[in-house]
């Protein structure tokens, strides 16, 4: 739950997490940062008190004690390897610092001098001592060989795990050398679950392999291995990940996409064409190779550097609809197959089938079967599950309440035969603790992101927001409106993930500085969102200071009116 704060993921655990069977709920790094609008100010440690821009110690022990009341368990982001970047500066709790110097924390030769002065910077990543002993991006390099530092890290790791935090994703491992880890694990009070960020690079000498004795590795090669074969060159490749020289399926941690992935594009990320992202992030919960983290987001497409909307409050449905976050972890086909994933266990993969480069399906023993077909075109087949006979809930697209499936509805049949159209870049998955009878219509449709830009010129103190017919868009209601960011000014633009294959109206508004609401004149700008797919509305530039026109925005009902005028215009004439 990237950037969200302590209180909402709190909620979230309870409303969400919890019943739709995530096992834990990874958070952002817990302790004082530099001060900052970016989501970046996280990664760089100021002091070990636990006061961040996601909340207090005690709302960070709240969210614990709610999470696992919901069964949620506490993956907490933990940064061994260094502290901040800055020169000098104050943390969001008032801490001091200097580069090298951290009141009552550490002093100068509490950090890595490693004699590439001034800057200190990683440069060659063919020298294992300078991967571990250099700066990273200028943030401060801890010497984690030393005593006192592994001491000042286990105690405060020791800290969370006081307040109950189950797991550590350990920031930056492959810039703190594995002994180090390893020493540092030795003086916690308990042992957590510990997943390691260790970056493949091509012929690099510090490999994931290296990490495996002290606990799970991210194993990058799998998402960018995703993000080429969903884009490019086929998912008939993804059978099986052994042999090619990665870590083994029962010591990686993998995703589709993390928050650094999502930005540098080494990934699919939410705004991937054709329903990739949600096609692989199936693939990812049905297949048995690691452990899945599902990434729960938010891009501002103008400004990787932006922080968390709605002032880091997470929040995904009712009338205040996701605010800015994409709430990845609540669509339909995600939390379905996190389902899935848990009723299949550890059953191996079983009758592979891929007739096509872009075609592929497989079963979980007797427990599972899913097809996914990234291709354009129906995929009309009868497929071989293991699955006994019976009506299964196609988990995709519904959930199984009380034996009646509230999205499409299978039969496989007494030789577990299954006869089905898959459509064109979908994905259809059942499980043996899914059942339902009939078909119904889906309860719930894909959602994909809409990316809303207008170019307003402002005076100070006045703000663009975007407001319309369904609950995403606040519904009307001006003070739930989605704030669109002058970043790029005076453009404004905003992000909001709204139910795919929908008619929705909506207009553009500004709040004036003394709160009054300028609305857009009449009539009300309508759009129907894609069946998949991003999509980006408002192109037209606006004129200032007056209250914006639905003719600055290029909607597809304009299109008519202005055939229209074009035509009355030559028979005028
Ligand atoms: C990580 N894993 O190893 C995080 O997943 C990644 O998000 C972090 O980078 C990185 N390591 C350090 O913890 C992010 C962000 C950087 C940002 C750093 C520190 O991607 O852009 O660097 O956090 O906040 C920023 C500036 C950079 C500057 C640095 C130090 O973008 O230009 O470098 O601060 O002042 C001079
Ligand atoms: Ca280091």
């Amino acid at each position: 739950m990237f950037e969200w704060a302590w209180d909402s993921v709190a909620a979230e655990c309870t409303t969400f997490l919890g019943p739709a069977g995530y096992a834990f709920v990874q958070v952002s790094p817990a302790q004082e940062h530099v001060q900052g609008p970016e989501w970046w100010t996280d990664y760089q440690p100021v002091s070990y008190i636990l006061t961040s821009k996601r909340g207090t110690r005690a709302q960070y022990a709240n969210m614990i004690n709610a999470c696992h009341a919901a069964g949620v368990g506490v993956i907490a982001d933990t940064i061994w390897n260094h502290m901040a970047g800055e020169d000098s500066g104050t943390g969001v709790l008032g801490s001091n610092f200097t580069h090298y110097n951290y009141p009552g924390i550490y002093q100068r030769h509490d950090f890595h001098h490693c004699g590439l002065e001034p800057e200190d910077n990683i440069v060659n990543y063919q020298n294992k001592t300078e991967v571990w002993t250099c700066q990273l991006d200028g943030l401060a390099d801890l010497a984690t060989g030393t005593a006192h530092v592994r001491h000042r890290l286990a105690a405060y790791t020791n800290d969370l795990i006081s307040l109950g935090v189950d797991g550590l994703r350990l920031d930056a491992s492959k810039h703190i050398n594995p002994k180090d880890i390893a020493s540092i694990l030795t003086r916690l009070t308990a042992r957590p679950y510990v997943t390691q960020e260790v970056i493949y690079g091509a012929g690099e000498p510090v490999t994931p392999a290296l990490y495996t004795k002290n606990g799970d590795v991210q194993e990058f090669r799998y998402t960018s291995a995703l993000k080429d074969a969903f884009l490019t060159s086929g998912i008939s490749s993804l059978q099986d990940f052994d042999n090619r020289g990665w870590v083994a399926g029962s010591s990686a941690n993998v995703f589709v996409s993390n928050h650094d992935t999502e930005r540098n594009k080494a990934s699919l990320n939410a705004y991937s064409p054709s329903n990739t992202y949600t096609l692989a992030t199936v693939f990812s919960l049905a297949h048995p190779y690691g452990i899945p983290t599902v990434l729960s987001s938010y891009v501002n497409l103008y400004n990787n550097d932006a922080g968390a909307p709605n002032n880091d409050m997470g929040v995904c449905s009712g009338n205040a609809g996701t605010k800015g976050w994409f709430c990845q972890h609540r669509w339909p086909a995600i939390a379905g197959m996190v389902g899935f994933r848990n009723r299949v266990g550890s059953a191996p993969l079983t009758g592979w089938v891929s007739p096509s480069h872009q075609r592929i399906a497989f079963s979980r023993g007797s427990f599972g079967f899913v097809a996914i077909n990234n291709a354009d075109g129906e995929w009309h087949t009868t497929f071989k599950t293991g699955l006994p006979a019976g009506s299964y809930c196609n988990v995709v697209d519904g959930t199984s309440v009380a034996g009646v499936c509230t999205g499409t509805a299978f039969t496989i049949s007494d030789d577990s035969r299954l006869a089905v159209t898959v459509a064109s870049r979908q994905a259809i998955a059942v499980h043996a603790g899914a059942l339902g009878n009939g078909t119904s219509t889906p309860k719930t449709a894909q959602q994909v992101p809409v990316l809303f830009h207008t170019n307003v010129t402002t005076t100070y103190g006045e703000n663009v927001f975007v407001v319309g017919s369904m609950p995403q868009l606040g519904n009307w209601d001006p003070s739930n409106a989605i704030p669109l960011d002058p970043t790029n000014y005076p453009m404004w633009a905003a992000t909001a993930y709204l139910p795919s294959n929908t008619t929705f109206q909506f207009k553009f508004i500004r709040k004036v500085s003394n709160g009054t609401v300028v609305w857009a004149s009449d009539p009300n700008n309508q759009d129907t969102t894609p069946v998949s797919g991003i999509q980006s509305i408002g192109e037209v530039a606006l004129t200032t200071n007056v209250a914006i026109s639905e003719r600055n925005s290029a909607c597809a009902h304009n299109i008519p009116v202005l055939i229209f005028s074009v035509w009355l215009i030559y028979w005028l004439f």
